[in-house]
């Protein structure tokens, strides 16, 4: 099957993705069913392992939402199982050289694109019997610029061919700026993600942000991203039962 998120990217049409952070296959349908575009497994922060993910790679690809998948690291192990498992995209954090990026790229694509090895036992059950002769250019890869480096680095990494673009990461990026982790309405960081965002419009590359609020994620909008995070299942169960609370009890 065809992975909507590169039709929508090549509608111009702007993509919301939800972030599945808690390891229940329920909780990732349930998300996957608020209508979101995609939903992202985030096995970097969730607190659970590839195990946990399968399930819920099973419960999103039940809905109209396209699965993704954070790895935890840039590993070609864990990305090839992620890849088996169904996910028709990657999201690898801390991409901070052109390097990390050509590296990430191998380990999602079959020869001789990449080194990814064959076996993609729920790859072929979401992507179709012809899942071998599509993937190469089914899946999305996008690397995670979150660090001063990355940012230093962000049009060598643009470069690697295959990679379809970046997903910023304003928390650890903040960080890296000697910020807080929220930081993400300072100017410095501001100017981060324009001069990131340009950097994807002017190549044809993809480019995601994870927001932290929806003032952030509007003022992302306007600049034009192709797809948003509202964020997080755990953040957004707390901000509706605290609001709802502090209503009651008045
Ligand atoms: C960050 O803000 O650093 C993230 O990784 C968000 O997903
Ligand atoms: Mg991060």
């Amino acid at each position: 099957r065809e992975n909507n998120l590169r039709t929508l990217f090549a509608q111009k049409k702007l993509a919301f993705n939800g972030w599945a952070s808690i390891g229940n296959s329920f909780l990732a349908e349930l998300v996957a069913d608020c209508g979101y575009d995609a939903v992202t497994v985030d096995l970097q922060h969730g607190l659970f392992s590839v195990e946990a993910a399968v399930p819920m790679l099973q419960a999103i690809s039940a809905t109209k939402a396209v699965p993704l998948v954070r790895c935890s690291e840039n590993s070609l192990g864990e990305i090839n199982k992620l890849l088996d498992a169904g996910a028709y995209g990657i999201i690898c954090p801390l991409i901070n050289t052109k390097e990390d990026a050509e590296k990430f790229v191998r380990a999602c694509h079959y020869s001789p694109r990449g080194g990814r090895s064959y076996g993609p036992a729920r790859g072929v059950l979401y992507g179709g019997k012809d899942y071998f002769e599509h993937a190469n250019r089914t899946i999305l890869t996008l690397a995670m610029i979150e660090t001063r480096q990355g940012l230093a680095a962000a049009e060598e990494i643009l470069s690697v061919p295959d990679l379809d673009g970046i997903f910023i990461g304003p928390s650890d990026l903040a960080i890296d700026m000697g910020l807080a982790p929220d930081a993400w309405n300072d100017d410095k960081v501001d100017q981060a993600f324009q001069h990131l965002i340009k950097l994807c419009q002017a190549r044809g590359k993809y480019v995601g942000i994870f927001c932290g609020s929806v003032e952030m994620a509007e003022r992302m909008k306007a600049y034009g991203v192709d797809m948003l995070v509202p964020g997080t299942d755990a953040q957004l169960l707390r901000a509706e039962t605290t609001r709802r609370l502090n209503i009651l009890r008045g």
